[in-house]
């Protein structure tokens, strides 16, 4: 390490002085890693030590280099490795394809970050918003230098760990040791990293794009269909329709349907179900321009949750546009969900992933939600979006959040364990894209006005989110 060390501040690699950073900040030392390409043997050094970092994480199938100059490093990292590489572009071309990311790959797929330093984590953070995008895992990043200006921290909040070769502090010791820098320029040093902490704010793309690019982004034709129900109708209200009775619920969703995108209800606490009747909810549903969305909660093995989707007494393959299925049964129950890749069903009804749920003490911890996020990447052509109450860390801005427990009039909840939000909170500090609202608004005594007063108050908290990161 001491020998590195000494080579970069030999090279110039490491200088110090007076140095003016992009942010303004004059600062005492400064690194420029560029030169390590002039410098073969540094560069295969550099390589190697980056390597040995994440060579423990036997589940690296591809890595990319943050542009530009951690490019040729993650090049000789991969040649000598036989590690596949991606290559992220700055800008998207602006003829052919337009793909910001360029390689070979499959969804799912886990890929290492490299970076030459990392300050706050920004340009990491950039790279990996554009990967996770394509639904490619990232977890981790190596870095060669962490200037520990907060970068390790605010990667952490988005699920990415951070590996460094050097912190500043162990150049500066080993520079001084070598006596390449006095005591007085190792403490002026020291007392700028300290001094420049900062915090990035932690800024989740899903929840600040406009809808627009959302629906281009998005890989699902549901999902696509509700961001365009979405803008057309100014709306995102799904009501939840938990009445018992199936004319009820036509009653309702004729009365209503123009100021919601989506219907949900639970076809199992129905006493009058016919699929002549669901033909003419569907009828309601055209003519109104909304989806519904039946909350069966699929959990079983795939085989027998296939048969749950298609079969029995009520046949929701027939007519759900979206389904909710919590993910405790692993990634291929979801895969495997609607029968398989040549269902027709895979285009005409998109997953709704229950990554938490809304009662009090549920059991959908931050660690499972974080892992069935991953899954759900894993199998982005089954799903739409997700049931949650926060935005997960593997967030994608081509799914939808649809947040239950979203009550005006209640603050406390239901007395049965259920907790409830305004649709401001659920949309500004929740995340939602759709708010869910059940009894606050059937059990109202005018539910075309209520269904307005939700329809506008969640349209609001969304176009200011949109319009105020
Ligand atoms: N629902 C929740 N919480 C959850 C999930 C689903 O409330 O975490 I997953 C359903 C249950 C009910 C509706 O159909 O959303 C909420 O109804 P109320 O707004 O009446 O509480």
């Amino acid at each position: 390490m001491d020998e590195l060390a000494t080579k970069l501040f030999d090279i110039q690699a490491v200088k110090f002085g007076s140095f003016t950073l992009k942010g303004g900040q004059v600062s005492p030392i400064y690194f420029d890693f560029r030169l390590i390409i002039s410098y073969p043997a540094i560069l295969e050094k550099v390589a190697g030590l980056l390597w040995k970092k994440c060579a423990y994480n036997a589940n690296v199938d591809l890595i990319c280099g943050v542009p530009y100059t951690a490019l040729p490093i993650a090049t000789l990292i991969s040649v000598t490795n036989r590690v596949p590489m991606l290559l992220r572009r700055k800008e998207a071309k602006d003829y052919g394809t337009k793909k910001l990311i360029e390689g070979d790959f499959r969804p799912g797929m886990n890929c290492i970050i490299v970076e030459d330093v990392v300050t706050t984590g920004t340009s990491v953070l950039e790279t990996a918003v554009e990967l996770r995008k394509l639904g490619i895992l990232v977890t981790h990043a190596i870095v060669l230098l962490d200037r520990r200006q907060g970068g390790k921290e605010n990667l952490a909040k988005h699920g990415i760990e951070l590996s460094a070769v050097f912190h500043v502090e162990e150049i500066m010791a080993s520079l001084e040791k070598q006596s390449k820098v006095d005591h007085k320029v190792a403490e002026e040093v020291m007392d700028f990293i300290r001094g420049h902490q900062q915090s990035i704010v932690s800024r989740n793309p899903r929840l600040h794009e406009s809808l627009e690019e959302r629906r281009s982004s998005s890989k699902h034709p549901i999902a696509t269909r509700l961001f365009e129900l979405m803008m057309a109708k100014k709306s995102n209200l799904c009501v939840a329709a938990d009445l018992t009775s199936l004319d009820e619920v036509i009653k309702l969703a004729e009365s209503i349907g123009p100021k919601i995108v989506v219907l949900k209800i639970h076809v199992d606490i129905l006493e009058d179900f016919s699929l002549a009747k669901m033909k003419q909810l569907r009828k309601v549903a055209k003519a109104h321009e909304f989806l519904i969305m039946e909350d069966r909660k699929f959990a079983d093995i795939a085989n027998t949750v296939q048969q749950q989707f298609h079969g029995g007494v009520y046949k929701i393959s027939e007519w759900a546009d979206l389904i909710t299925a919590h993910p405790l049964a692993g990634p291929e129950m979801i895969t495997h969900l609607f029968g398989d890749s040549s269902s027709d069903s895979r285009r005409t009804c998109g997953c709704v992933l229950i990554l938490e749920m809304s009662t009090k003490n549920a059991l959908t911890s931050q660690d499972y939600s974080k892992e069935a996020a991953k899954w759900g990447l894993i199998a982005s052509d089954i799903v739409a979006g997700f049931v949650g109450q926060s935005p997960p860390d593997a967030d994608f801005s081509g799914w939808i959040q649809f947040t239950p427990g979203v009550n005006s009039a209640s603050k406390s909840g239901d007395s049965k364990g259920q907790q409830y939000c305004s649709p401001a909170e659920a949309v500004l500090e929740r995340g939602a894209d759709i708010i869910i609202v059940g009894r606050g608004l059937i059990k109202s005594s005018d539910v075309v006005a209520t269904a307005e007063n939700y329809r506008s108050e969640g349209w609001t908290a969304l176009t200011k989110r949109i319009t105020n990161p």
